[in-house]
């Protein structure tokens, strides 16, 4: 459909190539939409030329960085709030754009970029797995191959957490102050997360070097919030009707949040002028979104892609799935927080709800359902304990059906038997699992409960927990989505069904 009403936002001229003041690891689709548009916002308002950005994959995806770079480092972002309202902003934060992976050109070019004193914060979108911590215990997970590589080979890292120690060392030896190391992903105390993986990893290699790391870098942590769905040749193709031919161009939705922790020893842009919310404590900003918003995506993905359904929007659109969502935000989700000062559960997830029913975003739920060994235990698992731990009889029956789903998700095929992908680095794990115990639900369940980097103790031996995910298992395969959920309405006491 073409748009009835357009804004469109162009830069006048060309962005002089200077400025650099931030290295960001992990050129996808959301640091386009997200970080780059409020440092975008700080250069047009600030007309200041000191925190540019050098963007740089250390993984695929090396043909967006060709791109981008083909296009002088210009792109466009386009916030649907729907179908027929669009605005239409060309970025030009990003100053300089490297593919430094494994077989990439760029290595020794973002260490210098990296050690360069200008550079005073390195930001990173890696996603969860690329930190290489047990999603469970938050160790560092030494044996990964990457990570093995990284401490035989530490001045040619190929991890987001091997640059960094490599950079700090580089600027350490130089005389250079170290750069104050932003997370922006979807983790909880995302700060702390990559603080112990960078000083994990460094004390391999000197425990001199892990002390001055620890004492010496800030981590501040961030809640970052805006929806940006992967890319699709339909995306490209509106886009063309708008007039845009830019494969670096990026589709999200208008709302954006993102909440920092004022923690930055070499300074920062004057962020607060541009709707970032600099606070002392990110903690309640990120708890309430990863439970309420991505603990509801996770639902939706597992339990609607079993149901056949592509789409965030067309779940949100069925009753059964408005209901499920709303009984695990009222009964499950909320009681778990400590919610920010001045916010309101109730309004939060009815925005989510609008936010979810966009449906020019065609967000995939295959998208979404990737990786569920890295998202699970901050969306649904932690609050489940803490509610389990608060009170023995604790009824989690949402939750339960979420992990039904989710295990019978990783199988590869939906209730219809169709095939989908399972993109996980556990995958082989599960692979495994679906071939010894399926047939056999309850010693499946039991299988995948004793995934200690995902399941915390205490909810795997809740003996009553996981008789629920089995009863759930059962009505999914048996009876079919809707019901699963209808049965969710059921009376408390029907726990141990
Ligand atoms: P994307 O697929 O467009 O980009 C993923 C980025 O991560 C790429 O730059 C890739 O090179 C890098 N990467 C992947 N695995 C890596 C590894 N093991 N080591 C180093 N780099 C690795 O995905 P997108 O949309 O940019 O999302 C990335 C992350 O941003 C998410 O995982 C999430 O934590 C966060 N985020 C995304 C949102 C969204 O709506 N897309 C919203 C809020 C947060
Ligand atoms: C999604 C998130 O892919 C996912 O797992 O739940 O990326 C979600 O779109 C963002 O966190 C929204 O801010």
């Amino acid at each position: 459909m073409i748009a009835a009403d357009i804004n469109i936002e162009r830069k006048p001229s060309r962005r002089p190539p200077s400025g650099i003041g931030i290295v960001h690891l992990g050129l996808g689709a959301f640091h386009r939409a997200h970080q780059a548009v409020y440092v975008q916002r700080y250069i047009d308002r600030a007309g200041a030329d000191d925190w540019g950005i050098c963007s740089a994959n250390i993984r695929a995806n090396r043909t967006l960085v060709d791109q981008l770079r083909d296009g002088d480092c210009r792109y466009h972002v386009a916030e649907y709030s729907d179908d027929e309202h669009v605005t239409l902003r060309e970025v030009t934060a990003i100053r300089e754009a490297l593919y430094a992976g494994p077989d990439g050109p760029d290595r020794e070019a973002l260490l210098a970029r990296m050690s360069d004193p200008a550079v005073r914060i390195v930001t990173l979108t890696v996603t969860e797995k690329g930190y290489f911590l047990s999603p469970g215990s938050g160790e560092l997970l030494a044996d990964a191959p990457p990570i093995v590589h990284d401490i035989a080979e530490p001045r040619s890292p190929h991890t987001a957490p091997g640059m960094l120690v490599e950079a700090l060392v580089r600027r350490r030896a130089a005389g250079v102050e170290p750069f104050t190391v932003l997370c922006c992903d979807n983790m909880p105390h995302n700060g702390r997360r990559t603080r112990r993986a960078v000083i994990s990893l460094a004390r391999h290699r000197e425990s001199a070097l892990a002390d001055w790391i620890e004492a010496n870098v800030a981590f501040p942590s961030s809640m970052v919030d805006r929806i940006v769905p992967a890319m699709t040749d339909a995306d490209r193709k509106r886009l063309a009707g708008l007039g845009i031919d830019d494969p670096a161009a990026v589709v999200c939705e208008t709302f954006s949040q993102w909440v920092v922790e004022d923690h930055f020893p070499l300074g920062r842009p004057d962020w607060e002028f541009d709707g970032v919310e600099m606070v002392a404590d990110v903690a309640p900003f990120e708890t309430m979104k990863l439970r309420l918003l991505n603990g509801a995506h996770s639902l939706l993905a597992y339990v609607g892609t079993l149901a056949g359904i592509e789409t965030v929007d067309a779940g949100v659109a069925r009753p059964a799935f408005r209901g499920l969502l709303q009984y695990y935000w009222q009964q499950e989700a909320i009681p778990t927080l400590s919610l920010p000062a001045g916010s309101d559960a109730v309004a939060y997830t009815d925005s989510l709800l609008a936010r979810f029913g966009n449906d020019s975003l065609r967000h995939r739920l295959q998208q979404i359902a990737m990786d569920g060994s890295q998202k699970l235990p901050q969306r649904w698992l932690a609050g489940g304990v803490e509610s389990l731990t608060a009170n023995d009889g604790a009824d989690l029956r949402a939750t339960a059906l979420g992990i039904a789903a989710w295990i019978r998700y990783t199988a590869g095929t939906d209730l219809n038997n169709q095939p989908h992908p399972v993109d996980d680095p556990l995958a082989e794990t599960f692979a495994t699992l679906h071939r010894r115990h399926g047939d056999d639900p309850a010693a499946l369940i039991d299988a995948f409960l004793a995934l200690d980097a995902v399941f915390p103790a205490a909810m795997r031996d809740d003996r009553l927990f996981s008789r629920q995910i089995l009863a759930a298992l059962a009505r999914l395969e048996n009876d079919g989505v809707e019901s699963a959920i209808a049965a969710l309405t059921l009376n408390a006491s029907d726990r141990d069904a």
